[in-house]
């Protein structure tokens, strides 16, 4: 069978007391109920960074810049319908406190806190590295 690539991009917002910002899918929504690093699809036309600073701004209200984009892994998770690859950009600077602008419930973590949140498989192999460097 063949499977679309799809190309999606994740943030690791970290504040200054190295705590993680986490958001939980919306209903109606693929993988409802599951907490994720926020982020999205990259669309034609876009960078990876352009599409993150965009998610950002779209899901929580904040402003950031390449430049505050630090890529720290990526996923890779095999679907049944398409093969999921997934940059993680970690970014501690940024304007604007992050709000749920889409009906997701928000929430800061500890890096080791991480794993007692549900998630998506594919950004459960993400949690490690974020451990290693926080
Ligand atoms: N996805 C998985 N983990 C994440 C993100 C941001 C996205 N941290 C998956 C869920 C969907 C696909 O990528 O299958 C596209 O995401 P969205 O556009 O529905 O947020
Ligand atoms: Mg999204």
């Amino acid at each position: 069978m063949t499977r679309r690539l799809l190309l999606v991009v994740a943030c690791a917002l970290v504040d200054a007391d190295n705590r993680i910002l986490i958001a939980q899918r919306p209903e109606g929504k693929a993988l409802a109920g599951l907490w994720e690093f926020p982020g999205g699809k990259v669309d034609a036309g876009e960078t990876p960074e352009d599409a993150l600073i965009r998610e950002l701004r779209e899901e929580l209200g904040v402003e950031t810049k390449t430049a505050c984009l630090a890529p720290l892994t990526f996923a890779s998770h095999t679907y049944d319908d398409f093969h999921l690859l997934m940059p993680l950009y970690v970014c501690r600077r940024w304007t604007g406190f992050p709000r749920s602008l889409e009906g997701q419930a928000i929430k800061w973590v500890r890096a080791k806190q991480l794993r007692d949140y549900p998630m998506p498989p594919a950004d459960e192999p993400l949690i490690a590295p974020l451990i290693e460097l926080l």
